[in-house]
């Protein structure tokens, strides 16, 4: 068993170190809170974690998914990422709002949701594109709007989406050093999603997390310093057979 005390004080000077980049702390869905996993969760005793509706990840250095490990498993809800044990309760139609804890300026770039139905496994995950982001005007990413409005960005669950058990993963990824290869950051994010309502639309077939992008994708390998007014999105076209 882990020694807690121990370990929540290596954590916190960690956090601190890195605390730059962020996670979502949870969601809500008409008003409603729902907590997502905080990386803290591996310094508690085993077994005493939060149950929360977010995958646990090894993501403790508050990293991301690097280019290179855009082929593996990693890619889908973070390092090592283990099935949440709630679920987000939504109707199709809702809008979901997704709270981060921080982001910083620099780190500007596009953000992706995405829905797969549920599986316990990341491997097994098979995604749909619902929606995305990238620039507002000159200059100004989605990440600026998400850093103006308290850290935070929306998405609406497809009205038409069959009822059911989902995964949703909703991702940034920070361009500032994607004029290299392999500079690109993904910071994928995965939460449990329990669907109502009368839909009838389920995603025919979706794309793997490990077919998701290429390290050499027009998307992946971007210059955000330049005066670019479209951005070429990475990964598969949205999904619109429910809206
Ligand atoms: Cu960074």
């Amino acid at each position: 068993m882990r020694s807690h005390a121990i370990f929540f004080g290596l954590a916190t000077s960690f956090l601190e170190l890195t605390s730059a980049h962020g996670f979502v702390s949870g969601v809500t869905v008409n008003d409603k809170w729902t907590a997502g996993s905080d990386p803290v969760w591996f310094y508690y005793a085993e077994g005493s974690a939060p149950a929360t509706a977010g995958w646990d990840a090894l993501n403790q250095d508050i990293g991301f998914i690097e280019p290179a490990n855009f082929g593996t498993s990693d890619i889908n809800c973070h390092k090592s990422a283990k099935v949440g044990k709630n679920f987000i309760d939504a109707k199709a139609g809702d809008k979901v709002t997704f709270y981060w804890n921080t982001w910083p300026d620099s780190h500007k770039g596009p953000i992706i949701n995405y829905i797969a139905p549920f599986k316990a496994t990341a491997g097994d995950l098979s995604w749909s594109k619902i929606s995305q982001d990238s620039i507002i005007s000159s200059n100004t990413w989605v990440t600026d709007s998400l850093i103006a409005n308290n850290f935070t960005s929306s998405t609406t669950i497809p009205k038409n989406l069959k009822a059911g058990d989902y995964v949703i993963r909703h991702e940034i990824i920070a361009l500032h050093g994607a004029t290299n290869d392999n500079g690109a950051q993904a910071y994928p994010q995965c939460l449990n999603l329990r669907v109502t309502g009368s839909g009838k639309a389920s995603p025919s077939s979706g794309t793997a997390g490990s077919k998701l992008y290429k390290r050499n994708d027009p998307g992946i390998m971007f210059n955000v310093y330049g005066s670019a007014t479209s951005y070429p999105y990475p990964g598969p076209q949205l999904w619109t057979g429910a809206n």
